[in-house]
């Protein structure tokens, strides 16, 4: 089934299956554009500024983000937050929806032919002005997406009703349901963590990371391997497909003490796909799409996946 078809039987709301559509069609021309190597020179592709909040910002990422502009503007959205811009974009019109995107996560994966992706999330206006609107918690949202540009471009999507997985036809240029029905196992012996920032981990962290790490011979009694790409997209794929724990806790870093990722357009739309396939997404404590939003750019711990591991986590955090 095509994804047209399935947002046709199963989207109740008309704007949001026309929104989903075009970006959708946003991600088949980002696809693209990182593949066709003449239409940005490696020199431009290496180049690098800073973003709104000190993050670098390639080519790539910008000319992601003036794609996903553009099908917007074509869509019954009303703004438009994103990674690459310091507020939002007010399209000056009454329409329902509200949209954040991470354009191209996986900045640092971009010039070295590993896999990234485009990160979505929409939520209703609900009648309020766009500057409180956009900081609605995660728990508002009525569908969230990522596309990985990778061995196959896929799209994991969720309205809410169970989370699907779609891979791209290139030949009819169209995403093509392969799962309908996203399952994560509940238990899993596969963590992913950035383990080189080891020394300014929390003590729940540590210790849960120790406990895996004892294998057979510790308290767990299992032995786990680990995983970590640096895509968010590309590690929440895998957790979405075969199950595993992500974490990225808040550090002693300064930058970081409320940890790295975004909540709006990172850990919310994962948050939302993931628990809609069984697994769970927290902050250490509270589930990520319960966390109060007071800007656009804020940071979160984010813990998700197999659902088993995260209880597990959590414990630690509570005992702390
Ligand atoms: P980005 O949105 O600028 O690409 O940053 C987010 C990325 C995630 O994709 C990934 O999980 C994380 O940063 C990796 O961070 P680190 O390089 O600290 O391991
Ligand atoms: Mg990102």
């Amino acid at each position: 089934m095509l994804l047209k078809e399935y947002l046709t039987d199963n989207c109740e709301n008309e704007q949001l299956a026309i929104i989903i559509n075009n970006l959708a069609d946003a991600a088949i021309l980002i696809s693209k554009t990182i593949k066709t190597i003449n239409k940005i020179s490696q020199s431009e592709v290496n180049k690098k500024s800073i973003n709104v909040d000190g993050d670098l910002q390639k080519p790539l990422d910008i000319k992601s983000d003036e794609i996903i502009i553009d099908y917007l503007k074509k869509s019954p959205v009303a703004g438009y937050a994103s990674e690459e811009q310091e507020g939002f974009i007010d399209f000056k019109n009454n329409n329902e929806f509200i949209v954040f995107a991470d354009p191209l996560d996986g900045s640092s994966n971009i010039d070295v032919n590993v896999s990234i992706g485009t990160i979505f999330s929409i939520m209703p206006k609900n009648n309020l002005l766009l500057d409180k609107a956009f900081t609605q918690s995660g728990a508002k949202q009525k569908s969230s997406g990522f596309f990985v540009y990778g061995p196959q471009t896929t799209f994991f999507l969720t309205l809410g009703k169970g989370t699907l997985l779609f891979a791209l036809d290139e030949n009819i240029e169209m995403f093509v349901i392969i799962n309908d029905e996203v399952s994560i196992p509940k238990s899993t012996s596969e963590f992913a963590i950035n383990a080189a920032y080891k020394r300014y981990w929390n003590s729940p962290t540590a210790k849960y990371i120790q406990d895996c790490q004892d294998g057979e011979e510790g308290s767990r009694k299992k032995n786990f391997g680990m995983r970590w790409v640096g895509s968010l997209v590309a590690d929440a794929s895998r957790i979405l497909i075969r199950g595993g724990v992500f974490l990225y806790p808040s550090d002693a870093r300064t930058k970081y003490k409320n940890g790295r990722l975004r909540l709006t357009y990172e850990a919310n739309p994962i948050a939302f796909l993931i628990e809609q396939a069984g697994g769970k997404a927290i902050n250490g404590i509270d589930d990520i799409l319960t966390v109060p939003v007071k800007n656009i750019h804020q940071r979160s711990p984010l813990v998700f996946g197999s659902s088993d591991e995260v209880i597990i986590y959590r414990k630690h955090c509570e005992n702390l």
